[in-house]
């Protein structure tokens, strides 16, 4: 059903290029008002903003269709090898500002929208992001096919078609309360459904055995199996433009959705069984119907194990049968993909491709494997045990059990290589092997990556050297040079050029055109901060961007913020890891010092402290903290005493689109994790690039950027991981730290009398009694450095002269925090070595 057409066609226009719609005011209003007629099937005089929206939408999607459509044709003409990106997650943010941006159609699209009466932004303000991600790891992938696209690197995207997206976060009584993302539900004019292209999914049933003439016609035979399913899903790609900046490239997002198959209903329907059928389509559904909330770490579901092999099944499939021309000897397929793992979540997709080049295209187990081994690298993004992803075998066996008897036989042949490197170590043969047996019999998603994998990478060099010393340290004693690494980046597109206009602006005037994909240049504003003028300049682009924050907070949650003072801003998932409580002990002091008269109001810098944070919805300890910043800040506010001079915001629902506001409003980027934690985070490199200064701890990227910002610039504070792990080893007792801390106790001691909560003791209890008998990320030991730096914030501020020239500082040294560095690193260290 996909192919094209069979005869040749008379008529000319066949074989023409799509055309390009006006690049004019009238131009751009006319192609408005038809989509709106055509598409949407109204008038403008009875248009609802959303009809206007999806009509916006399409038109824009119009601009870009002529180069989708020729970058498709130029890449199927000239087939080169391809990166395949493979993620469970893709955190995009809203798609018509960067489609705008792309098309260079902002001022157009703004004029022609003006002359019908309309307004640019408000339409803009009706898109709900697609949310199909949950944080730091899904952002990435998005970041990354952007940096693609603009680089014109051959890439798919491949992933899966959530109907609900990350949840929406409300507060209930300062509670987190999860609402659906019904993100689709007024219309998707983003993507393009194709499903005469589904493709067919297996799951459970049995394999069988059976005994087979070798090709070679020597007679010999050989003994196979294949896979029996005992049912099926369909899934249906969607297609979704991923625009370059303003080259003429667009690459493809292609995301899954499952249906129910048509035999499946047809066998049930014809018994006579409705309502039986009807919820086998629910069930097939159900696979594609929502994202799993969980960040930094697994939710070993059985739905969750089911998404991950419907999806890479489908994307495999998509690949060797569509994407590949005809004909295609499969043994050279190395030549032609790279699938690059994100994370664990994909890993199946090496069974996957073992049955498909043996049960389906009938290689043997040596030549499968040599071919599957070089078609798949692996990015590992954690550093925390109790993330890396486990599947019981019981399960597998259950669900795929075709693959688990390829996992098994991956297993065997790689522990013979490591009892033949390391003789009688059986104990470094359990710690490898691909199947765990303790707690459960379980497949070690890591190990399996790691085995099959051309190269597995960390995400920061502290991370990737992490990696190789604690999580896999006898991998990389096995394979040395197997272990690479590529520090993440972030696009500046969306996250300067489209968050912060008036810094962008500003750039542009003072180093001239095209830092937005040359972020080194930014290093050409350096001598800019000594620049009197320049600096005032800076200085006002971030005090508009603060008014700008000041203003949306207000009509967005009704919260009120001073107009002057520091914006310290904490925003990330709600994560022991990462420590938010360290912030909120921080401003608990703060507070507690002078309501009780120990420091002067006045002798601290006024400072307006933001948090964005959604705590998974299980995750009892994060929705308790969460409760209690949101009393703090209840709290805090409330009090005269501090008036103007703290102030605690804590927006509901952080996610992409909030993000391009608090990010360019910040003076200081909270980075609080404990040492050897936080694999890299991504938000610290937005808010450097943005003008932020960081208090951070040696952790992540935050190591890059304090190297490259300077430590004149950058607030470390807190223990290092070799620190770390002495403390750990010495044994860590935080209720000593409290006892010994006068300032600390004060502190606990007020959240725990029920200060924030109404007088209920109870309501703080979870928190306090995690922070003084158990601290398993050393929150206690790092408070005083915390304090003591934040002091040397205050003072740092107090001088905004030298405070604005850190701030220019690092912009200027940041650039390497680009995606598209990032792209370049992962093209020359893992997806075309050779290249040069
Ligand atoms: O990936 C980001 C890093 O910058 C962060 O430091 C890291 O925490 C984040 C299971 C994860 N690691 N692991 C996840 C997400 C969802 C899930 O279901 C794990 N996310 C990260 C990008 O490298």
């Amino acid at each position: 059903t996909t192919t094209g057409p069979a005869l040749e066609p008379a008529n000319p226009l066949a074989k023409a290029p799509v055309g390009r719609p006006p690049r004019t005011v009238d131009g751009f209003a006319r192609e408005f008002l038809r989509e709106l007629n055509f598409g949407e099937g109204v008038a403008l005089s009875r248009s609802s903003q959303n009809d206007q929206y999806l009509a916006l939408a399409r038109t824009i999607r119009h601009y870009l269709m002529a180069d989708w459509l020729e970058t498709a044709r130029r890449r199927r003409e000239h087939p080169t090898k391809m990166v395949g990106y493979l993620s469970a997650e893709y955190l995009l943010g809203r798609q018509m500002g960067n489609a705008l941006l792309a098309t260079d159609l902002g001022a157009i699209a703004d004029q022609a929208l003006r002359s019908l009466g309309l307004d640019l932004r408000t339409l803009r303000a009706q898109e709900v992001e697609p949310g199909l991600g949950n944080g730091g790891l899904g952002r990435l992938a998005a970041c990354f096919v952007d940096s693609l696209a603009t680089m014109d690197v051959p890439c798919i995207g491949y992933g899966i078609r959530y109907e609900y997206g990350i949840f929406r976060q409300t507060f209930e009584g300062g509670r987190q309360v999860e609402v659906p993302d019904s993100w689709l539900s007024l219309g998707g004019p983003w993507e393009f459904p194709h499903p005469d292209r589904a493709v067919t999914v297996g799951f459970g049933g049995s394999t069988e055995t059976f005994v087979e003439e070798t090709a070679d016609g020597s007679g010999h035979q050989i003994t196979r199996s294949r896979w029996v399913p005992a049912w099926n899903v369909l899934g249906v790609p969607y297609h979704y433009m991923v625009p370059g900046y303003q080259n003429g490239v667009v690459n493809t997002l292609r995301l899954w959705s499952a249906r129910a198959t048509q035999a499946f209903d047809l066998q049930i329907f014809n018994s006579g069984d409705y309502a039986t059928a009807v919820r086998a389509q629910t069930f097939a559904e159900n696979i594609s119907k929502v994202l799993y909330p969980e960040d930094s770490t697994p939710q070993g579901r059985e739905l969750r194990l089911q998404q991950q092999y419907f999806f890479v099944a489908c994307s495999l499939k998509d690949f060797i049968d569509r994407t590949l021309e005809k004909d295609f000897d499969l043994h050279r397929l190395p030549e032609r993909i790279i699938f690059q793992l994100n994370d664990t979540h994909p890993v199946i997709a090496i069974p996957e491709m073992m049955r498909l080049l043996m049960d389906e295209h009938g290689m043997e187990w040596d030549e499968a494997w040599s071919v599957t081994q070089r078609c798949f690298a692996y990015t590992c993004h954690t550093l925390l045990p109790e993330a890396l992803e486990v599947w019981p075998v019981e399960l597998v066996g259950r669900l795929l059990p075709r693959h688990l008897e390829i996992i098994y036989r991956i297993n065997e042949e790689f522990l013979e290589t490591v009892r033949e490197t390391f003789p009688g170590d059986e104990l470094r043969v359990r710690r490898m092997s691909i199947i765990q047996d303790h707690p459960e019999r379980a497949v070690r998603m890591a190990n399996l990556a790691t085995v099959a994998g051309v190269k597995v990478n960390g995400v920061a060099e502290l991370h990737s050297q992490l990696l190789r010393d604690k999580v896999l340290p006898d991998f990389s004693e096995l394979w040395p040079d197997k272990f690479t690494n590529v520090t993440n980046g972030v696009t500046p597109r969306r996250f300067i050029r489209l968050a912060n206009p008036t810094l962008s602006q500003l750039i542009t005037d003072t180093i001239g055109v095209g830092w937005e994909t040359k972020l080194e240049r930014l290093e050409s504003l350096e001598p800019y901060a000594e620049d009197e003028e320049f600096r005032e300049r800076f200085a006002a682009a971030k005090q508009a961007n603060k008014t700008r924050l000041r203003e949306l907070l207000a009509v967005r949650d009704g919260i009120e913020l001073p107009e002057h003072g520091m914006v310290d801003v904490m925003v990330k998932r709600l994560h022991e890891y990462k420590r938010q409580t360290l912030k909120l002990l921080h401003i608990v002091s703060l507070y507690e010092q002078i309501i009780s008269g120990k420091v002067a109001k006045d002798a601290i810098v006024p400072r307006t402290f933001v948090f964005g944070a959604k705590a998974a919805p299980g995750y009892h300890m994060a929705k308790e903290i969460i409760y209690l910043i949101n009393s703090v800040a209840a709290t805090v506010n409330a009090d005269e005493r501090v008036k103007g001079v703290l102030t605690v915001a804590f927006p509901a629902n952080y996610n992409v689109t909030l993000a391009n506001k608090l990010i360019p409003a910040a003076d200081l980027s909270e980075q609080i994790s404990l040492a050897g934690k936080e694999a890299s985070g991504t938000g610290n490199m937005k808010f450097a690039l943005n003008g932020a200064l960081t208090i951070g701890t040696d952790d992540g990227a935050n190591v890059e950027i304090r190297k490259l910002v300077g430590d004149d610039n950058f607030f470390l504070f807190g223990m290092d991981e070799p620190q770390v792990a002495a403390l750990q080893a010495k044994g860590y007792v935080p209720s000593a730290v409290y006892e010994s801390n006068p300032q600390l106790r004060s502190a606990i001691d007020l959240i725990a009398s029920g200060h924030f909560t109404g007088g209920d003791r109870g309501l703080a209890a979870t928190v306090v009694d995690d922070l003084l008998y158990n601290d398993r990320f050393m929150t206690l030991a790092d408070f005083q450095s915390y304090i003591d730096v934040q002091g040397e914030v205050d003072e740092a501020y107090r001088d905004q002269e030298r405070w604005t020239r850190s701030a220019i500082l690092n912009v200027a040294r940041s650039g390497f925090f680009s995606s598209d560095r990032s792209m370049k690193d992962y093209l020359r260290r893992i997806w075309m070595p050779t290249h040069d």
